[in-house]
């Protein structure tokens, strides 16, 4: 078969870069379509850098000016894998080149940046997708099918965390390479655009808009020495998160994020509380889902944990994968990514998160750092 070739360039080759390139390598062997993925060029400042990456990862070319890559005419789609400070430059001029977009989360460093990217793809009419890619392993998007097929009910509560412990030095600098997102200047936010930005994703996409928030947050460490500037300056991101808030359905949210949590690396667990049944997930366990169903006779009923590697068609992207029993990773979400975005190209329907679905989660973030700032509920802006 003649496949279309999707011609991808990438921005940035660091942790992001790579798991999207793993991706873009696997989508046509696991999910093969239309269109085939062409590795065209990987773009970042440092020549000596990049080439290796190239290399080893198999893009065609190299570029060391990220606006030279956007303009190339055997460019189709540009992949922004860059700090959060560069998501909006790169986006707009993308667009007006009229490339299809893949943007790291967060969209923006807040909602204003990304009202105009919201604005500039839809007025470009070019694909878009934000890389919020925990809604697709197969546990998450099973969480998913289980609350549209109606099975939890009435849902009164949604509680999630994400929780991690690798800035508690405080002799731990801010900035630059592997550390910028310490540096509010780039990052724009702490854990909050971080962190809380997937579980945000992931809550309004299982359970509907979130229209009151209530939020504290904390700086632990107060001052940083700067990488870039060599001097201690303060630090103005945020290194824990809690807020609490309602859904328009009436539920209760509860949310907590910290990089000053002992022990725990990357643990996102939520549980979602419904009147017929509870479901709850944990990433360090990521290919299962436990379910509290109390539809279940009364004297079978526990909480039960669903291996979720049945690949007879029932869960979710499992019938590409291996026999049932035999779990995929974290990588396989990126995987899984992009083949919804070359089904959405094909089939003309966009699957989200779209700019617009991602700027959901920007007001958010907004509304729950100027409700830690004024210490007071906000309303979350539509
Ligand atoms: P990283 O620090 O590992 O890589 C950033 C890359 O951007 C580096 O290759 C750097 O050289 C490049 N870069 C910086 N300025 C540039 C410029 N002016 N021109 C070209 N390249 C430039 O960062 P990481 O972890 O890959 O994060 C990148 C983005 O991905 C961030 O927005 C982050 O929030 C997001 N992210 C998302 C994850 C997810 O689960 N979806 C996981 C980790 C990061
Ligand atoms: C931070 O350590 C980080 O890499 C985030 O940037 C990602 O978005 C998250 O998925 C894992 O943790």
């Amino acid at each position: 078969m003649s496949r279309k070739p999707l011609r991808v360039g990438m921005i940035g080759y660091g942790f992001m870069g790579r798991a999207h390139s793993n991706a873009y390598k696997q989508v046509g062997q696991f999910f093969p379509s239309e269109h085939q993925v062409v590795l065209k060029a990987a773009c970042a400042r440092n020549a000596d850098l990049v080439k290796p990456f190239a290399e080893q990862w198999g893009y065609e070319s190299v570029e060391t000016d990220w606006r030279k890559l956007v303009e190339r005419k055997d460019i189709d789609v540009v992949d922004i894998c860059t700090p959060n400070n560069l998501h909006k430059e790169i986006a707009l001029a993308a667009a007006a080149a009229g490339k299809m977009i893949l943007c790291e989360k967060p969209l923006a460093m807040n909602a204003a940046e990304g009202q105009v990217m919201v604005d500039a793809v839809e007025k470009a009419k070019v694909a878009n997708m934000v890389w919020y890619n925990y809604r697709r392993i197969p546990a998450v998007s099973l969480a998913k099918k289980l609350i549209e097929e109606g099975r939890l009910g009435k849902i009164f509560h949604y509680r999630a965390k994400f929780l991690q412990d690798w800035t508690i030095k405080s002799d731990l600098p801010q900035g630059g390479q592997g550390l910028w997102r310490l540096d509010a200047a780039a990052a724009g936010s702490g854990v909050s655009g971080d962190l809380l930005a997937h579980c945000i994703d992931t809550a309004i996409w299982l359970n509907g808009r979130l229209d009151t928030v209530c939020c504290m947050t904390e700086t632990f460490v107060k001052e940083r020495m700067h990488t870039l500037t060599g001097k201690v300056e303060k630090v103005e991101i945020d290194d824990a998160c809690i807020f609490m808030g309602k859904f328009a359905n009436g539920s209760l949210a509860n949310f907590e994020s910290t990089r000053y949590a002992r022990g725990h690396k990357a643990q996102y667990t939520f549980e979602i509380n419904g009147e017929d049944m509870s479901i709850s997930w944990d990433l360090h366990d990521l290919h299962r889902l436990q379910i509290f169903d109390y539809k279940t006779e009364s004297k079978l009923r526990a909480w039960s944990s669903i291996h979720v590697t049945d690949n007879g068609g029932e869960h979710p992207y499992m019938d590409k994968w291996w026999v049932p029993g035999l779990a995929v990773g974290y990588d396989t979400s990126f995987t899984h990514q992009v083949a919804d975005f070359i089904k959405g190209l094909e089939t003309g329907t966009p699957q989200g998160p779209t700019f617009r679905d991602a700027l959901e989660t920007q007001q958010i973030l907004d509304a729950i750092l100027d409700s830690a700032k004024s210490q007071k509920w906000v309303t979350v802006a539509k």
